[in-house]
């Protein structure tokens, strides 16, 4: 008997020492595993790329000759070697935009690549994009406009099945695909067929996108869906504006159904998320390099500049929420010389900024931390494991990360990472360093999610501290880096 009692104690004694201080509870909802490898990514391409590029225009009507379409030089080797060297891991093509030419044989439509002189209509953009990316390791993506301005039955429930159809043979034929994107601009004047005439939809009911969704992750569960934010299965939702930024209060939540019953005011929900939103949908930030979607010579000398670029860069990226920024192939079928410039500047520039982590050679410190567990102490926060993370107890909502460099160094920025697996948690933050004794507030922010790049005034001191000043639930950090 009494060696059982002994045996016993042993157990329960083990059990305690093994340190069990247990993680924070989950605060709902969190991302799926697909949602955050693909926020993880962090940057895409857009690729914009039709008959508008030889018309002009940025909306074709749905009547263009489609022999227009004729790129001398076409050379997506070119444009993915561009891309990969900028630092994108993936590139999303307009297969098909509101005009309703297809850059693939399509064999549901005469309208398309097979039927124009082009490459005797044996060209297919689609299918050679998708083999370049193959080729030199860039995720291949895929835009098709629900909006269709060529198509005679628009607007009545064949052009549906016409879409599904399409929708089924560019998964079939170019898949696996990382990224569906669903385009919200919907219905209106066009040629459908020779009517010529205007087309109104409930976008809501007409594209039945349950159904087309479903079609979606029946050919790939890990193809992420770009759509509309009211829907609740939508996996990434529209950032509200097109000029390259995510609200400075950025939730990854969004309430579909409130979304729903707000109308246009929701554009403004969609920059910010909400706090108290119950479905997963970060934002993606799409912009092009250029005014416009498509190339016009026009806009030659208005492609944005690296520095340019890089401000999107932090207002998106820095802000938790991917980037995907538009090229725009010219009429040669290549990606312009100007624009390859900028992409490099910009890329040397974040490059050169984020080379050295101030972080990882200095003393990090905390006033708290979870139980003082070492499963949840300061060291999480420079390990580089984006799998550790520090943590408060459940009833502190506050925390003091401080880091303290051997001697005083200049430090510009701060970028700060949350464990999201356990839900999104920061409401409020600043930074202050330490400077003619005294320590004095630099910046100051709301979320952090992801990834939060807080960009300061260039400032020489030893010390630097970040204060998490409210928080839905305990803090859960799980990097820190200095530059
Ligand atoms: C919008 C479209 O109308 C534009 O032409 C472009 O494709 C942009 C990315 O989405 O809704």
């Amino acid at each position: 008997m009494r060696k059982i009692y002994f045996v016993f104690l042993v157990i329960v004694s083990a059990c305690i020492n093994k340190n069990e201080v247990a993680p924070p509870d989950v605060v709902s909802p969190v991302p799926t595993q697909v949602q955050l490898d693909w926020q993880e990514k962090e940057l895409f391409a857009f690729i914009h790329f039709t008959v508008n590029t030889f018309t002009d225009k940025e909306w074709g009507y749905g009547d263009e000759d489609p022999n227009v379409f004729n790129p001398v030089d076409f050379d997506p080797e070119q444009w993915v070697k561009t891309l990969k060297e900028a630092g994108f891991k993936g590139a999303i093509l307009t297969a098909k935009h509101h005009d309703g030419f297809c850059l693939w044989p399509s064999e549901f439509t005469d309208h398309s690549v097979k039927n124009i002189n082009w490459q005797n209509g044996n060209g297919d953009v689609v299918g050679e994009l998708k083999k370049a990316c193959d080729r030199n390791d860039l995720e291949f993506g895929i835009y098709l406009s629900p909006w269709d301005r060529n198509h005679a039955e628009y607007g009545r429930p064949a052009y549906v099945e016409y879409y599904q159809n399409q929708l089924n043979e560019l998964l079939d034929n170019y898949g696996p695909i990382f990224e569906i994107w669903f385009d919200g601009a919907n219905g209106g004047d066009g040629y459908y067929g020779g009517a010529r005439e205007t087309r109104k939809i409930d976008d809501q009911v007409y594209y039945k996108w349950d159904e087309t969704f479903k079609i979606v992750k029946e050919h790939n569960a890990n193809t992420l869906i770009r759509g509309d934010a009211r829907n609740s299965l939508t996996e990434s939702r529209w950032c509200g504006n097109e000029q390259g930024y995510i609200g400075e209060t950025n939730w990854n939540m969004v309430n579909p159904d409130t979304l729903l019953a707000m109308g246009k005011k929701r554009i403004k929900v969609l920059n910010t998320g909400d706090i108290n939103g119950n479905v997963w949908m970060p934002a993606e930030v799409d912009v092009s390099i250029r005014h416009g979607w498509f190339y016009h010579a026009s806009e030659d000398t208005l492609v944005k500049t690296p520095d340019q670029l890089y401000d999107i860069y932090l207002n998106s990226v820095g802000r938790g929420a991917p980037l995907l920024l538009n090229v725009t192939p010219d009429r040669r079928g290549l990606i312009p010389e100007q624009d390859i410039a900028s992409l490099k500047g910009w890329k040397e520039k974040i490059d050169k900024t984020f080379a050295t982590n101030l972080a990882a050679g200095a003393k990090i410190e905390v006033d708290s931390y979870r139980g003082n567990s070492d499963n949840f102490d300061a060291s999480k926060l420079t390990d580089g494991n984006k799998e550790t993370y520090w943590a408060t107890n459940d009833d502190v909502k506050t925390g003091t990360i401080s880091v303290t460099f051997e001697k005083p160094t200049r430090v510009n920025y701060v970028l700060i990472q949350e464990y999201l697996k356990l839900g999104q948690r920061v409401k409020s933050f600043s930074v202050d360093v330490f400077k003619n004794g005294e320590w004095q507030q630099v910046a100051q922010g709301t979320t952090i999610g992801l990834k939060r790049i807080v960009k300061m005034e260039p400032v020489e001191t030893e010390q630097i501290r970040l204060r998490i000043n409210d928080s839905r639930a305990c803090p859960v950090i799980s990097n820190v880096e200095v530059y």
